[in-house]
């Protein structure tokens, strides 16, 4: 079997009817930014799909706006994923009443998915009103990130929880999660560990830290504000992919007749707001509790290559072929500075690669005119993808394959690297 029909066996293998679970076993609901990564990808396939992809998870969107960050599946077991609906659901005020879904929320990156998916198949798009529905939604969307959290007060969306980073476990949450709590172990039952190895997934301690800040959050009715965060970090990788996203929105509004420049200057005003997290080479989160930059080699830190028209990215391209991350050498871009002892090649997103990520970055590049190391990353991220087998992510020096096998946003990006 080729490269291609295996990655759209696995995606095909994850299709739920109206939406692709990120892996089976371990990840057994819709994921809000997988939906995204892996809508690019199957609308190679079945635009239709793809479509349906996004439109499943928005039709879960809560009536703030927010769009949670699972889905639960009512035919998947209650149990099957820690923290499931039983946990999550007790308190939503503004929830959807036709499903389970959790509070959280995770990057904005589905205004870009949605404008590559409609790309796609315009004329399948618009006979099924594609955008038309979509875009009112996305506007509620980014109108929730804008709106209720901004916790800083300085332009930029805060994350509350470190899963909404969709980098759960960077060594740049290490010190605001020390200030958490954490729930005794014995009090929940993880099912990660059932189906993946332990020294690939985060500690207990740290588990236990990621259950307290999501049930304080679920206990104040999923209001936001800094009495209620205990953890509130402005992220580059979620600021970035909103300016990526409303640059999306902007064609999305011309191509329905809308107009496009309020999302314009949105991208401007927010390339303009990140440039507060700005040192060193590379974008660095900031602790909104204690006024400071998390300093640290997070590859979120290069992922503002997505903006148009970004100042800082001669900068950025140094930074990702130097030592901290050797992406040309390597051909693909590690999770974390290889060069700081807290660089860990195994465990989840203290060091592996990443493919959502690669996929990103790649994109980035380009924009900005480093179409030879772009083309590295492409090159990189195939062979990997075929070495390691679909897995969720890999040893960034070796390759070798870690976490879930048969995973979706894998087989997505590789289908859409090798239809570009
Ligand atoms: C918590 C589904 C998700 C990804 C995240 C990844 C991991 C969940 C977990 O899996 O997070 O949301 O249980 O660890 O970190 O990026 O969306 O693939």
């Amino acid at each position: 079997m080729n490269l291609r029909d295996e990655a759209a066996k696995v995606l095909l293998g994850n299709w739920r009817g109206r939406s692709t679970i990120p892996a089976p076993g371990l990840y057994p609901h819709q994921w809000s930014w997988d939906s995204a990564f892996i809508a690019a990808g199957l609308r190679h396939l079945s635009p239709l799909r793809a479509q349906q992809e996004l439109e499943s998870l928005f039709g879960a969107q809560w009536s703030d706006g927010r769009v949670p960050h699972i889905v639960f599946d009512p035919s998947a077991p209650r149990d099957g994923y820690f923290p499931g609906p039983d946990f999550w659901c007790s308190a939503r005020v503004n929830g959807p009443a036709h499903a389970d879904t959790s509070g959280i929320v995770q990057p904005p990156v589905h205004a870009l998915a949605a404008w590559e998916v409609f790309s796609s198949e315009p004329d399948l798009a618009r006979r099924r009103g594609f955008l038309e529905r979509l875009y009112p939604k996305l506007l509620a969307w980014h109108g929730y990130l804008r709106g209720s959290r901004d916790l800083g007060g300085r332009g930029l969306v805060s994350i509350v929880h470190p899963w909404e980073s969709g980098m759960d476990n960077s060594p740049s949450w290490d010190a605001p999660l020390r200030r958490v709590e954490p729930v005794p172990a014995g009090e929940f039952r993880r099912r990660d560990l059932d189906h993946a190895d332990a020294a690939e997934r985060p500690t207990d301690a740290d588990y236990g830290r990621y259950v307290r800040l999501a049930a304080t959050y679920r206990d104040h009715g999923y209001a936001d504000g800094l009495d209620v965060h205990e953890f509130a970090v402005e992220d580059p990788l979620t600021n970035a992919l909103l300016a990526a996203s409303e640059d999306a929105l902007a064609r999305i509004a011309e191509e329905l007749g809308e107009d496009p420049r309020p999302h314009v200057a949105e991208v401007s005003r927010l390339r303009d707001a990140l440039a507060q997290l700005h040192a060193d080479g590379l974008f660095h989160s900031r602790d909104v509790h204690v006024g400071e930059l998390i300093r640290g080699g997070s590859v979120a830190g290069l992922v503002p290559l997505v903006v148009p028209g970004l100042p800082q990215a001669p900068e950025l391209i140094a930074t990702i072929t130097g030592p901290r991350f050797r992406a040309a050498e390597l051909g693909v871009v590690p999770s974390f500075d290889l060069t700081d002892p807290l660089h860990d090649a195994s465990r989840y997103w203290r060091g592996p690669a990443w493919f959502n990520i690669g996929w990103l970055l790649r994109r980035g590049l380009a924009r900005h005119g480093a179409t030879d190391l772009a083309e590295v990353l492409r090159g990189g991220m195939l062979s990997t993808a075929t070495r390691s087998g679909f897995r969720e992510y890999v040893d960034p020096t070796t390759g070798e394959g870690r976490g879930a096998h048969h995973f979706s946003w894998t087989a997505a990006v590789v289908l859409d690297l090798t239809s570009a």
